[in-house]
């Protein structure tokens, strides 16, 4: 593998950014654009250096730490070198990289050599995407969980007892079936049930705990008139949406940021639910059944168990206009989004309906490729299931446990095969 370059901080201006290489030649490329280059070089000594242009004359000083193979992120010599953040140095320095010899680093190249190297294996590889894109801290807090090796903790625990279990199968293939251990069927089928419960909750936490790395939508939606866009400004604290007594004011779909807890929230605001002749409005009534469905939450202006377009189970039911009118004992909360009364006990009910899913985040996945090969594991689980109990064709079962196991190796291991390699680095950020 070549040695790549790449600005691993933000490109624009800024007080220092840091430029990284990785691969053999890392080291003596670095060195060709020192005004003095170190006779030694000591691992993971950051030293202040002077860097020269073709020309002989020093354009910047910066702070460069050599580190050696293998202890470094991805195995190989790497470099950094942190010169002042203006995007004309960085892209000096690059160039002079690259004139050396270095070839600029694809998003996610540096983690896909720390996986290539075995100093990451897949599913770790992926918590650095989602710590970098987590949303909120819970969620770069369960990212780093599973960085530092969680989730691998929990895979193997469970790799284990189906092992232990095929060891028990093949061992009852070798002897006559009236010398089957009596406990065989019910131990095995206990513990495949016990393994298929963990994976099964680890499925299920999945959307909740996506969530916190990738935000949650809350749509309000509800008949025209009954306040949506007076409550959208009430939660955003800002005269955001228009608000008026006509009905049908609202067409678009308004969308803003805010942050309850330590989650973040896409609030939208939703055209009024209503038959209409008007074409434009139409358009907003047909957006506001398409949010609806999509969202992780449906704050509904609108009688309990009125019809919505969907059957979004997440729905809060919010009587509005309490300061003027009375009725709300059916639904799940009362407010006056006008004087601004309740906003507070909605803001912990949203929070509450959304966190939900995530009391239990022992074991968690944050990608959808994790989700989709705990799924097949699941699925192979229970049909070895279904055979112990049928008629226990033991060869049949092990198959089933070791297909099984394989989707679970998927998660963590290097059988991985090129395009999802491709699929899972392409998410990443330039320089990391
Ligand atoms: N008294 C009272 N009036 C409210 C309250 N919330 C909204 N209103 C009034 O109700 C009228 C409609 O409010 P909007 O927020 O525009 O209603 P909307 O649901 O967005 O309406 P559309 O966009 O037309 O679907 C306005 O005159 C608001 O001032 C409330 O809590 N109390
Ligand atoms: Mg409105």
């Amino acid at each position: 593998m070549g040695t790549i370059v790449a600005c691993s901080t933000p490109f624009g201006s800024s007080g220092i950014a840091v430029i990284r290489l990785s691969g053999s030649a890392s080291h003596k490329i670095v060195s060709s654009f020192l005004k003095n280059p170190l006779i030694t070089k000591k691992n993971n000594t950051p030293t202040l250096c002077q860097l020269v242009d073709s020309d002989g004359q020093i354009f910047d000083e910066a702070i460069i730490n050599f580190l050696f193979s293998p202890n470094t992120y991805t195995g190989e010599d790497l470099v950094e070198i942190s010169v002042h953040g203006n995007p004309i140095i960085i892209q000096k320095t690059i160039g002079l990289c690259c004139s050396f010899g270095a070839v600029i680093a694809p998003g996610g190249e540096f983690t896909k050599r720390a996986y290539l190297n075995n100093k990451l294996d897949m599913s770790q590889a992926e918590s650095v995407a989602s710590l970098i894109s987590s949303k909120s801290l819970l969620g770069a807090k369960l990212s780093y969980k599973n960085l530092r090796g969680s989730l691998l903790e929990n895979i193997l625990s469970i790799k284990n007892k189906i092992i232990g279990t095929i060891g028990q199968i093949e061992f009852n293939l070798d002897i006559s079936e009236e010398d089957l251990q009596p406990s065989l069927v019910p131990d095995s089928v206990s513990v495949i049930g016990s393994c298929i419960k963990n994976l099964s909750s680890a499925v299920e936490s999945f959307e909740a705990v996506s969530v916190l790395t990738s935000g949650a939508s809350v749509v309000i939606a509800g008949p025209t008139n009954a306040g949506k866009s007076t409550l959208f400004n009430a939660l955003l604290k800002k005269d955001r949406a228009i608000v008026s007594e006509v009905a049908g004011t609202t067409r678009d779909v308004l969308e803003n940021t805010i942050n309850i807890g330590e989650i973040p929230f896409v609030l939208k605001d939703t055209a009024g639910i209503r038959k209409t002749k008007d074409q434009i409005e139409k358009i907003g009534v047909e957006k506001s059944n398409q949010e609806v469905l999509l969202a992780d939450l449906v704050l509904y202006l609108g009688e309990p168990g009125s019809v919505l377009s969907s059957d979004n189970p997440n729905v809060v039911y919010v009587f509005n206009k309490k300061d003027i009118r009375s009725g709300g004992e059916k639904y799940d909360i009362s407010i006056s989004a006008l004087k601004n009364k309740n906003i507070s006990k909605l803001k912990k009910l949203i929070l509450q309906r959304v966190s939900s899913g995530f009391s239990d985040i022992g074991f968690i996945v944050t990608s959808q490729r994790q989700v989709s090969c705990l799924k097949k594991t699941i699925h192979h689980l229970s049909i070895a299931t279904k055979s112990l109990q049928q008629s226990p064709e033991l060869e049949l079962v092990a198959e089933d446990l070791n297909f099984a196991l394989s989707f679970l190796d998927e998660i963590t291991k290097k059988t991985t095969k090129d395009d999802v390699l491709d699929s899972v680095f392409s998410s990443f950020c330039v320089g990391k």
